[in-house]
């Protein structure tokens, strides 16, 4: 049994009703998908699954049909919850600071997650799968799910193959394993059509022509530090309440950065008229020091990609010169030779 955790998992799934899936402060097609796969999952199980994320879901994420039953509200009550694609408290802020927090405390929960390092983990978590081998949270619950022969119907395998499509960007990076392209392929086998799901999140991903002369803005305004290698912009409060609602500054503008000869890092800082600074990071091939970037500042990911945001009233142009100046000292080490990873 590749996770004898499973046995355990049955169980506190057996027992319960209502089921609360919850996605963290950071949704992205891995969380959607894991989510959206485990309602259709559990459904078929005869549960009463319900969804939840503190975070309205982005655009981009909106061709996954059923995005809209995902609530912004935790019910009043449940009896058992699953939190998928995060492993840390830091990404739950929003829930620990609702009413409802202490029922889901004493409930049982499971957490479902492939990020390695964990600062701040859920204490209250009945059982933590965290298996950072797994390409996305979406691979892992279809190893689960096969290992607890439960129904995996033609639309939970849609969702999962958008979880590991969004996770390893197409299966480009080097998060998909030999066991991710097998499971791809039962897949495509179990009659899951990936060009069509390809042709769906494309059409979702078009930008408005507004935003299409925003981009010119942040190329124009890209920085370049540590001898080219990283590109950075920062996108202000004005800017975030303006374009954000359309689209995401970061997926807008970050792959051009990663595209620009020399550039191998590339992180969008956003700064918020009260004190919170967050930067999103995105690393080329070779360059995997995301996580341990982010992890400077309390933030965490993959190593190709990471996110991390400060609350501590420090000055904004202190934090970037300091995240601009670990991302150098980072490459270096990558540069020398070390396994980033
Ligand atoms: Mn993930």
């Amino acid at each position: 049994m590749t996770y004898p955790e499973a046995t355990k998992i049955k169980e506190l799934v057996d027992a319960a009703t209502k089921i609360i899936i919850i996605q963290a402060d950071n949704p992205d097609a891995d969380s959607l998908g894991s989510a959206l796969a485990l309602e259709h999952i559990l459904g078929d199980l005869g549960k009463e699954p319900l969804l939840y994320s503190a975070v309205d879901m982005p655009g981009y994420l909106r061709y996954m049909s059923g995005w809209d039953r995902v609530s912004k509200d935790l019910p009043p009550k449940f009896d058992l919850s699953i939190i998928v694609d995060a492993s840390t408290m830091t990404l739950l802020e929003r829930i620990k600071d609702s009413a409802e927090a202490g029922w889901l405390a004493s409930k049982p929960c499971i957490v479902l997650d492939h990020h390695k390092v964990v600062d701040n983990p859920i204490t209250f978590a009945s059982l933590i799968i965290n298996d950072p081998k797994r390409a996305s949270a979406g691979e892992l619950i279809y190893v689960l799910s096969q290992e607890l022969n439960w129904p995996m119907s033609k639309s939970a395998q849609e969702f999962l193959m958008n979880s590991i499509l969004g996770d390893t960007q197409g299966l480009s990076n080097d998060l998909a394993s030999a066991t991710t392209y097998r499971i791809m392929a039962d897949m495509v086998e179990a009659g899951v059509d990936r060009p069509m799901l390809e042709e769906l999140r494309r059409s979702y991903s078009k930008m408005p022509p507004e935003i299409y002369s925003y981009k010119a803005t942040l190329i124009q305004r890209t920085e370049f530090s540590s001898n080219g290698e990283v590109a950075s912009v920062t996108v202000p409060q004005a800017e975030i309440k303006r374009y954000s609602p359309l689209y995401n500054p970061g997926p807008l503008i970050q792959g051009d950065m990663l595209q620009t000869s020399s550039v191998r890092v590339a992180i969008v800082f956003k700064s918020y008229d009260d004190g919170k600074i967050t930067a999103a990071i995105r690393c080329n091939s070779g360059a995997g020091i995301a996580a341990e970037l982010a992890g400077h500042f309390g933030g965490g990911g993959h190593p190709y990609a990471g996110g991390f945001k400060v609350t501590d009233g420090r000055a904004f142009s202190e934090v970037k010169s300091e995240c601009l100046q670990r991302a150098g000292e980072l490459l270096n080490q990558v540069a020398v030779g070390s396994d980033e990873r």
